[in-house]
């Protein structure tokens, strides 16, 4: 038997600049992600929504919009997260928008210390999320999880998993990335962060991207997936808030999702930034439950490992 999984919805945007993500989590379940996942052979739990303060949609302060709120939202997801790992099983974290992926990270890097197991991140994305205070054009903290988790932003944040930093930047690659604000750009590259961008994906295609990023990886090495819907090519998944054009088709999605899926080493998932109020017909949700199906194992044929 594959090793259970729960899905936990957070339903907020208070960390980006558009409304909306708050109700990803309602349209991955209405998209049928629990028996989707359910029919490969795996025990799924729906733990129900998390609950945390309204989204005061107010400026930002000191460089930070809606601090406090996503101070709240992340303990929430860190504990929910964390328990989840305690039991033995894989949570899923169905977003609301990628601030969460500080609480979500920082509880799987506390697990990973504990049990004194490798940690790797895989960040499916249009964007680094490698923001700061000083560098972030937005004040949106949903552009700074990554910074956050290598000890770079608020205290509020960057201590939710006990441990600071959580994570350190050799854990992490970024596949997908195809906007980068300025300042972030130069401190993506003094921080050394792997990035798989699109120029990168194109030249060297998908398959060679993905051998590259899963390297190294051991019987003890835990495999975290952030995945940002707005990875994908607007045309396949328009019901995000921030669309970039020219990213994965389709089917380089689901490549990615299926090699991840070979290594077995899949042991939590975030589902973040999908945006149903700028979705048409919930197509955006289908897709990505479609990938998410491949992420857990669902292959058109049995194959075997070469
Ligand atoms: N880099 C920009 C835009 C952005 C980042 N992540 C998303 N949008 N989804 C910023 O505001 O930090
Ligand atoms: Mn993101
Ligand atoms: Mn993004």
């Amino acid at each position: 038997m594959n090793q259970p999984v729960s899905l936990i919805g957070a339903p907020t945007d208070v960390g980006a600049g558009t409304r909306g993500s708050s109700m990803g989590p309602e349209a991955l379940r209405v998209a049928n992600i629990g028996p989707v996942l359910a029919s490969h052979d795996l025990d799924v739990a729906d733990r129900g929504n998390l609950s945390g303060p309204p989204n005061p949609n107010l400026p930002p302060v000191d460089g930070y919009r809606h601090l406090a709120e996503v101070q709240a939202w992340n303990i929430a997801v860190h504990d929910a997260v964390y328990a989840e790992l305690a039991l033995g099983r894989r949570p899923i974290l169905l977003g609301g928008d990628h601030c969460l992926g500080i609480g979500s990270i920082s509880a799987v890097a506390r697990y990973c210390r504990e049990q004194n197991r490798k940690l790797r991140i895989l960040w499916l994305d249009a964007h680094a999320d490698f923001n700061t205070q000083t560098l972030t054009p937005s004040g949106n903290l949903h552009g700074m999880p990554v910074a956050c988790l290598c000890g770079h932003g608020p205290k509020e944040l960057v201590e939710i998993g006990g441990h600071v930093p959580a994570i350190s930047p050799k854990w992490v690659r970024q596949i997908g990335i195809r906007s980068v604000d300025q300042g972030e750009k130069r401190f993506v590259h003094e921080m050394d962060l792997e990035v798989f961008d699109m120029r990168y994906i194109d030249e060297m295609g998908m398959r060679h991207t993905m051998e590259i990023a899963l390297a190294t990886l051991d019987a003890n090495t835990h495999l975290h997936v952030s995945f940002d819907v707005d990875f994908l090519d607007a045309e396949v998944a328009p019901g995000v808030g921030t669309t970039v054009r020219g990213g994965p088709t389709y089917r380089e999605a689901q490549l990615c999702m299926e090699m991840i899926a070979d290594t077995g080493r899949l042991g939590s998932l975030d589902v973040m930034e999908l945006n149903p109020a700028l979705d048409v017909r919930n197509k955006t949700a289908e897709v990505a439950v479609d990938l998410i199906e491949s992420l857990f194992g669902k292959s058109t044929l049995m194959r075997t490992r070469p």
